[in-house]
């Protein structure tokens, strides 16, 4: 939240890119505008343990976390072994995602996964999903809001981008004490491919979203740079106006 603040921003950018060259690319382009970085590391077809540190390297050069979007769901044990691994996501991620369908552990799984390398990060649960058909809806997402709640190690929860209803009834349920970042956001697409769903950014924050988080809205377009401006002017003004 500093780092939105100092750049007036909510805008979490969804680097989906399928290598190193063009993410730093990309993130030296928009990391003005933007408050954290997500990433898929399992799409980048060159990944080593060198070339990804060019990608930390640019991320922190522009005062963002590294979110790593890995939707965790394995048992706890499990998930604190794939916290290792090839991509070694607990030495460089700040932040990861997690369902709960396994069970609340999966959290402590995770945070054992930082112990190992004397690091602390922020675990946020999928409550809800922006993608047609889902099924993340009513007892579940109440679980997961009450697994996050007695949790130090989630941060907070992602809720569906694409509806500021869902959005709203999220936020009464999880309170103030945590944060919701909400996917499924676009300025102009209506649909987005296979099964993607999409609302506005300004709709998302009014009805109670923390931070959009932002792909093809932004790396889609001609002009990555401009399109972050305009996804953060959105985000900061409809904030204020909240
Ligand atoms: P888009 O290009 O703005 O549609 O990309 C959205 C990103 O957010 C993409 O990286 C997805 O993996 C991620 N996402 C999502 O779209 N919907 C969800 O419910 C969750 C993550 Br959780």
């Amino acid at each position: 939240m500093e780092t939105a603040s100092e750049k007036e921003s909510l805008v979490v950018l969804a680097a989906d890119l399928s290598t190193t060259g063009e993410l730093v690319r990309l993130i030296d382009l928009v990391g003005p505008h933007i408050a954290a970085l997500k990433t898929h590391v399992d799409m980048v077809e060159d990944f080593s343990g060198d070339s990804w540190q060019e990608v930390v390297k640019a991320a922190q050069s522009h005062d963002l976390m590294l979110f790593e979007d890995r939707k965790f769901a394995d048992i706890g044990k499990v998930s604190q072994t794939q916290m290792g691994g090839v991509y070694d996501i607990r030495s460089w991620a700040d932040i990861v995602t997690a369902h709960r369908v396994s069970g609340p552990d999966i959290v402590d799984g995770i945070a054992a996964g930082w112990d190992e390398v004397q690091r602390i990060g922020g675990v946020f649960l999928l409550a809800q999903m922006s993608s047609r058909g889902n099924l993340l809806t009513g007892g579940y997402t109440d679980e997961t809001i009450a697994t996050g709640a007695a949790s130090p190690h989630v941060l907070g929860y992602i809720g569906n981008g694409s509806s500021p209803d869902d959005i709203s009834s999220l936020r009464e349920k999880v309170g103030e004490g945590k944060m919701i970042w909400t996917p499924g956001v676009n300025l102009s697409a209506e649909e987005g491919a296979l099964g993607q769903r999409y609302g506005h950014p300004s709709d998302a924050i009014k009805a109670g979203s923390d931070a959009v988080i932002v792909g093809s809205g932004i790396h889609g377009t001609a002009d990555p740079a401009a399109a972050a401006r305009a996804y953060a002017e959105a985000t900061w003004s409809a904030l204020s106006g909240r």
